[in-house]
């Protein structure tokens, strides 16, 4: 049996990031190579990469906390609890919740969507009513939506939008009626980077006493939310795109409506008595956390909002739109290119595609350069459909990524075209 021993680098636990130009040192994959190249990851919608103290506070917890949580008067148990909640306290702080309650940890941003559809929606949508979305969801804020219509015998409507990939607002003010149930947006989109004027979008639900549903997913990472500035219902984001680990995120919700849903999943956790007649479900936030969760994905999460904070959202909003503005400026002055996506509100993503070369030999080419970018259709296909394109290439950018990542992605566009154009 071999006894292996994992060495904790030096922690940066205490270290304070003084500038975001200085946090690429905090990120271990970033100094790998690919292909014989410096790696440069421009693929941060897909997944952001972690800094070291999110990848040592998940080693310490199975090192040194490991338990399950919630269920044991133990030392380890009640070690693994206190650090699990911490975090569901960090996490309420993060998006301004009045209170811990409110946030309920599921698997990502999917999750949460299908939670709210499964939980709300069938208790709420009826045969007859309507669910809004807009034509720039991710699938995830689709299909689960399209799934309780087909159930309930319901209708899914579309906000438009226009070519610069702007939801189109007085067509959304016209689709709010009596009979829509809830709406469901994007904050951010993920294919073509557009912010979305969600809290005046909110403000037009309210007055119909309609709830509103935000897919944080590609927001979280680029700006500060304030649920109770935005006056959301529910508001969700994944942990992996924020910097912190895989399989956790969060559904914000409002406390009033989150107590009048039914649970989404039975089972451990969930419930405060059970017998064969009858079970007593728990109090929030446990009543929507049926099973063990993922406890070291949870305090990872914790470490992971820790750090955005040191570094202050703001000043990473304003760096990274730096970043796209300047990226934007050299991308379109290659022939031939388009850019999908041109709103005047955009957050570190840059969408393109190529006259005559498909998107998937533009990945391939800049892969081989070092360049990881997504290529496809980023599960937004009613996205592509709209822009007549097949696909895309993306390159979504983070606070760690430099000018001089955008000047290789630029030079490797054009050796792009050298080779197939
Ligand atoms: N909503 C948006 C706006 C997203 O960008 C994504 C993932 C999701 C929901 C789903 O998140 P998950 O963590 O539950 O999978 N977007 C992408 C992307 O753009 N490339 O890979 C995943």
């Amino acid at each position: 049996m071999t006894n292996v021993q994992i060495e904790i680098p030096a922690t940066l636990v205490d270290e304070k990031p003084v500038s975001i130009t200085g946090c690429r040192h905090h990120f271990p994959l970033l100094h790998e190579r690919v292909n014989g190249k410096p790696l440069i990851y421009l693929d941060n919608a897909a997944t952001s990469q972690k800094p070291q103290i999110v990848i040592d506070t998940v080693i310490k917890y199975y090192q040194t906390e490991n338990s399950n949580i919630h269920r044991g008067v133990h030392y380890l148990s009640e070690k693994a609890t206190q650090a699990y909640e911490k975090a569901r306290g960090k996490v309420q702080q993060f998006l301004h919740a009045a209170y811990r309650e409110e946030i309920i940890f599921v698997r990502g941003t999917t999750e949460g969507i299908n939670l709210v559809a499964q939980s709300y929606g069938r208790q709420n949508v009826k045969e007859g009513d309507e669910v809004l979305i807009s034509a720039m969801e991710h699938h995830s804020n689709i299909v689960p939506w399209q799934i309780l219509c087909e159930e309930k015998g319901a209708t899914l409507c579309v906000i438009p939008m226009n070519d610069a990939g702007e939801l189109v607002l007085d067509e959304y003010e016209k689709l709010l009626t009596a009979r829509t149930k809830i709406v469901a947006i994007t904050h951010v989109s993920n294919a073509l980077g557009t912010v979305n004027p969600i809290k005046q979008m909110i403000a037009s639900a309210r007055k119909r006493s309609i709830p509103v549903l935000v897919d944080g997913a590609q927001a979280v990472p680029h700006m500060n939310v304030d649920v109770q500035d935005l006056e959301c219902d529910f508001y969700v984001f994944s942990s992996h795109k924020v910097f912190g680990p895989t399989g956790v995120g969060v559904l914000y919700g409002r406390k009033r409506l989150l107590e009048a849903m039914p649970p989404y999943q039975g089972g451990g956790d969930m419930i405060k008595s059970v017998t064969f007649e009858k079970t007593v479900y728990n109090d929030l936030p446990y009543k929507f956390e049926a099973g063990t969760p993922n406890i070291s994905g949870g305090i990872g999460l914790g470490a992971a909002i820790d750090y955005v904070n040191k570094l202050d959202l703001k000043a990473i909003g304003e760096y990274e739109h730096e970043l796209l503005a300047y990226a934007t400026e050299k991308l379109v002055k290659v022939p031939g290119v388009r850019i999908i996506g041109t709103a005047k509100e955009k957050a570190a993503v840059l969408s393109f595609v190529i006259e005559g070369i498909h998107p998937h030999d533009v990945g391939t080419i800049l892969d081989a350069e070092g360049i990881a970018i997504r290529t496809g259709h980023h599960c937004a296909q009613p996205v592509m459909q709209r822009f007549g394109v097949p696909a895309t290439a993306r390159a979504s950018f983070a606070f760690y990524n430099t000018k001089e990542e955008v000047d290789a992605l630029i030079n490797g566009v054009y050796k792009v075209k050298e080779i197939l154009g």
